[in-house]
């Protein structure tokens, strides 16, 4: 767990230098790097834009495909009134993992390659002089890691990932690095929750710092007029007729949390933050006590050249096509998503599923390995990996937990749950992050369509149901869409007979379509057919009340490992990898502009 994941912010007390650009690559594919003395220096390199995933760069497949360890190093500058503060590097993802050095000196490792972690170079830096950091990365798959897949070495002695699920393993250092400087006693964490009193709102704070000094939180309105004000490390903010957060209607406070001695300012942290409420009744879904609809997207950090890299202009992009399309929610589908994304969520009301890389923990997702039917949650990666599992969800709830767009956990996508071995294991993970959030934000995992009502062990786990399911596309396909339907309507009655009291998501639903491709009467990959596959489960959605919310599967094209079942990349776009609309967008456009929210 990081001690601190506070994104950076620059203030009368804290500095935030990018060190984003070119920096110097290498490849290290018989492992020479340590003893060479690359964690010094790299004796032949390429220069590699930061943030980025080296792969596409390329035009060699061997290096696009890269597998194992590879090294990026950079020169920066360290101004001598830097010394007496707390210096760290903040790495907002490296995939997936990292060794850090500063000058040669190894300052710390990480793995996981979707969240932050900031290396404490304090006593490792030269003041007033230049440095060099390294960053020693490795992009290989295992079981024992998330997201789970193998690692291969062909018989010509290079090695090659097999991952349990289709996005490409897009590798490198995916997201900004920051040089940060911090006060010695300093600001760690802090949390918040609401209460609702008619107009009025609570705001209930907790903040963690290094030192002992008492800390003081002011909220800021819209206007930044100072709207309530208290003393202490923890304490309630009474806020007189709240504005509050609703979805597609943000409203932002600005807290700002002050250590002070006498009259210095020892440390400040200022945030955005909305006031709003969210549980689950019965099979609603409610925002401040209303009931609410889902409509949006699962989708990808991916886009051409960079991959899985950060993009503020593609980020913009896809924010307007979202809003454009009706949509006012999306999944992190499979991993948590650069920061930034979510400070975008909160200010233009979306509301977002936040996910941990934990995608496929499936032995079906690994078929080529046969044993279809063994349980994932037996092999002897599980104790590993459940440690790795729970460290993540922990760092990914530390990091987001103050974003009012947040507000379900995902916990995996689409795992094993037919298996009895299955159950202990969501006993123990579901037991173990039911505290760290403290706003006890709804907590969920998606069914995939091996997991239904019937077959599924670990349906007691969740507090919403997130269903994926391809009928019409995977199964009852073409001319056979019309079984599709009459199977999923089965499904769904099957649910109702239940009792169901818990709402149902789609959190995946969709089909293939090349964009361009037309045909009358339609055929599967046509833009024609990816309409009709929607509309017959637009259909399913409408006619079941429990069902409170579609999230087609995917916003955009997204690239994929190469496969019989994938042409240059998964399809299932509403958009294409560009960004350019298909049939189907001018399909979600006006339907989801008619939903209401309470629908
Ligand atoms: C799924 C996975 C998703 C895939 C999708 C597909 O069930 O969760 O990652 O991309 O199916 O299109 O096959």
């Amino acid at each position: 767990m990081e001690q601190s994941l506070l994104y950076p912010v620059v203030n009368a007390v804290r500095t935030d230098q990018k060190l984003d650009g070119l920096w110097r690559f290498s490849f290290d594919a018989v492992g020479v790097g340590p003893q060479e003395g690359w964690a010094k220096h790299l004796p032949k390199a390429v220069d590699m834009p930061v943030p980025a995933s080296f792969n596409d760069f390329f035009t060699d497949k061997d290096a696009r495909e890269y597998t194992g360890d590879f090294w990026y190093e950079k020169k920066f500058f360290v101004p001598a009134d830097y010394q007496g503060r707390f210096v760290g590097l903040r790495f907002d993802a490296v995939t997936h993992r990292a060794t850090i050095y500063v000058d040669g000196v190894k300052i710390r490792s990480h793995e996981g390659g979707f969240l932050p972690f900031v290396a404490d170079v304090t006593d490792a830096l030269h003041y007033g002089e230049e440095n060099t950091v390294v960053v020693q990365g490795n992009n290989e798959l295992s079981r024992e890691a998330l997201p789970a897949g193998d690692t291969i070495t062909l018989k010509n002695g290079k090695k090659m990932v097999r991952p349990f699920f289709d996005f490409y393993n897009y590798s490198g250092i995916n997201r900004s690095v920051h040089l940060i400087t911090l006060p010695v006693e300093r600001i760690t964490d802090y949390t918040t929750d609401f209460t609702l009193a008619g107009a009025d709102a609570d705001v209930h704070y907790t903040v963690t710092t290094t030192g002992d000094h008492d800390v003081v939180a002011v909220l800021r309105d819209a206007d930044g007029q100072v709207v309530a004000e208290n003393t202490g490390k923890q304490g309630t903010l009474h806020v007189t007729d709240a504005h509050l957060w609703n979805v597609r209607a943000a409203y932002l406070y600005t807290l700002t949390l002050r250590i002070t001695n006498d009259t210095t300012i020892v440390d400040e942290y200022s945030a955005e933050i909305g006031i709003r409420t969210i549980k689950i009744v019965g099979t609603e879904i409610q925002v401040n006590g209303q009931s609410v609809y889902l409509k949006g997207f699962g989708r990808h950090e991916d886009s051409p050249f960079a991959g899985r890299a950060f993009d503020l202009n593609v980020e913009k992009k896809d924010f307007s096509l979202m809003q454009w399309s009706g949509a006012n929610s999306f999944r992190t589908s499979h991993y948590p998503y650069d920061e930034q994304v979510y400070q975008m969520a909160d200010r233009e009301g979306f509301l977002v599923i936040d996910e941990v890389p934990a995608v496929g923990f499936k032995m079906a997702a690994a078929s080529f390995l046969g044993g279809l039917n063994q349980s994932f949650f037996k092999g002897p990666w599980i104790k590993p990996l459940h440690a790795k599992h729970l460290d993540q969800i922990t760092d990914m709830i530390k990091r987001d937990k103050n974003h009012p767009s947040v507000f379900a956990w995902s916990l995996l996508n689409e795992p094993d749950t037919v298996t009895e071995e299955s159950v202990p294991y969501f006993k123990q993970i579901f037991a173990e992050t039911k505290d760290l959030d403290p706003q006890s934000r709804p907590r969920t995992f998606s069914l995939s369509e091996d997991d239904t009502i019937e077959t599924s062990k670990d349906l007691d786990f969740p507090d919403i149901y997130l269903l994926n399911r391809y009928p019409g596309w995977y199964h009852y396909a073409g001319y056979q869409i019309s079984d599709g339907e009459a199977g999923l309507r089965e499904e769904m009655d099957k649910w109702a007979a239940s009792g169901i009291n818990k709402p149902i998501v789609f959190t995946e639903f969709g089909a293939d379509t090349e964009a361009g491709l037309h045909k009358l009467p339609s055929v599967m990959w046509s833009e024609e057919y990816q309409v009709e596959v929607l509309e017959m489960f637009s259909r399913i959605f409408d006619s079941y009340p429990f069902i409170k919310g579609e999230q087609v599967w995917n916003f955009a094209d997204f690239q994929t490992v190469e496969g019989n079942m994938r042409v240059n990349g998964n399809k299932k776009g509403i958009f294409t990898r560009d960004r350019q609309p298909k049939a189907a967008a001018f399909f979600y456009h006006k339907r989801w502009t008619n939903i209401p929210l309470d629908y």
